[in-house]
């Protein structure tokens, strides 16, 4: 048996193994993609990102909770944590962390969870969770929960291997709106404020709110007479439209969490209904295919031309005897 075929048949085993072969980027790691390939595409992948100490752990715990538990209307669904984290690769203290606060879970065979500190390029951080979440896809988990500190590029890369993104805001943060990355609402589908225990959630609702508004109007502005009048958009008629609803939870007492697990069912079926779960899936892969192909394109041409010939070129260009395009055309011939 072949260790796709194991991750297949459910072993918890190889499961672990083959995440370290994908983390890896190994040569067996990326076989096993292959052949894990045909049996993704059903699993709802949802990241959550927002600045360092929001409480994007314990709200990653809280969520898989009640992915797990189920209601009347949703069945218990199986789940998986990738938490990202690209921060000190010395320490390791925030994944420990998040594996001790993660305990709730633990023993459930329908819970996986994986760390990953950074290695290597921020790009191989991408490159490697998406390989992590196919392979939890094909292993049938129905939900793929991906944190990561929201601070950079890097993490919106990770966002966008969602479907959807949960931006994790909290009071007292600075509760003015340059608080809030203007580049991470963006990719904002529901905005979560945590810690609505503590003061400030209505400083914080407001700033978002504007933030929203001016992302979304909601009320259209115009001229009437010489005069200003205001009219509400009829959001809900308009069902192609998504406004990021505001959710305010208390991760560590659960609060909030049966509301934002509607909000996330709501979101995947609004994706669904409009179209937008097909092109945000095709948008990804067409990404995916062109970073694929540069690098196959220039692992193979880095083997036609020897480095001695690049040097000469290089030489070439540097004494202005040849132009860039020039070169390039000579290289490639
Ligand atoms: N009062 C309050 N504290 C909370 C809440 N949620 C989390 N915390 C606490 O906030 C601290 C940080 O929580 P984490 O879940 O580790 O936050 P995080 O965003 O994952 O942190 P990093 O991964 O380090 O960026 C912990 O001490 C939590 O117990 C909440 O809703 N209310
Ligand atoms: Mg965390």
């Amino acid at each position: 048996m072949t260790l796709a075929q194991a991750v297949l048949a459910g072993e918890r085993l190889a499961l672990a193994r083959l995440l370290t072969q994908v983390e890896n980027d190994s040569d067996a790691g990326r076989a096993a993609l292959n052949e894990l390939y045909p049996h993704t595409g059903r699993a709802h992948l949802i990241g959550i990102t927002g600045a360092p100490g929001t409480g994007k752990s314990s709200l990653v715990n809280q969520v898989a909770l009640h992915f797990r538990k189920g209601t009347a209307s949703r069945a218990p669904q199986r789940v998986a944590v990738i938490a990202v984290d690209p921060s000190s690769p010395f320490t390791g203290g925030a994944v420990l962390g998040d594996r001790v606060r993660m305990k709730d879970l633990a023993g459930d065979q329908g819970v996986f969870i994986r760390s990953m500190a950074s290695r290597g390029s921020l790009g191989g951080l991408a490159q490697a969770t998406a390989g992590m979440t196919q392979v939890f896809d094909a292993a049938g988990f129905d939900v793929i929960l991906i944190e990561t500190v929201g601070a950079g590029q890097s993490e919106v890369d990770i966002a966008r291997l969602a479907h959807t993104t949960l931006v994790v805001e909290a009071p007292g943060l600075g509760d003015d709106i340059q608080a809030i990355k203007a580049g991470i609402l963006e990719i904002a589908d529901i905005l979560v404020i945590n810690k609505s225990d503590r003061p400030g959630v209505e400083n914080t609702e407001r700033a978002l709110k504007t933030m929203l508004d001016l992302a979304h109007p909601t009320q259209k502005i115009f001229k009437h007479h010489g005069q200003y009048m205001s009219v509400s958009v009829d959001v809900d008629h308009d069902a192609a439209l998504w406004i990021p609803p505001i959710q305010r939870t208390v991760a560590t007492e659960g609060k909030g969490l049966p509301e934002l697990l509607d909000a996330l069912e709501k979101h995947r079926a609004h994706l669904k209904a409009t179209g937008d779960w097909e092109r945000r899936e095709r948008a990804r892969l067409e990404a995916e295919l062109e970073t694929l192909i540069q690098e196959t394109l220039m692992a193979r041409f880095r083997t036609t031309v020897s480095a001695a010939q690049l040097d000469e070129a290089l030489d070439k260009l540097y004494r202005r005897k040849l132009s860039p395009h020039e070169t390039v055309a000579q290289l490639l011939k």
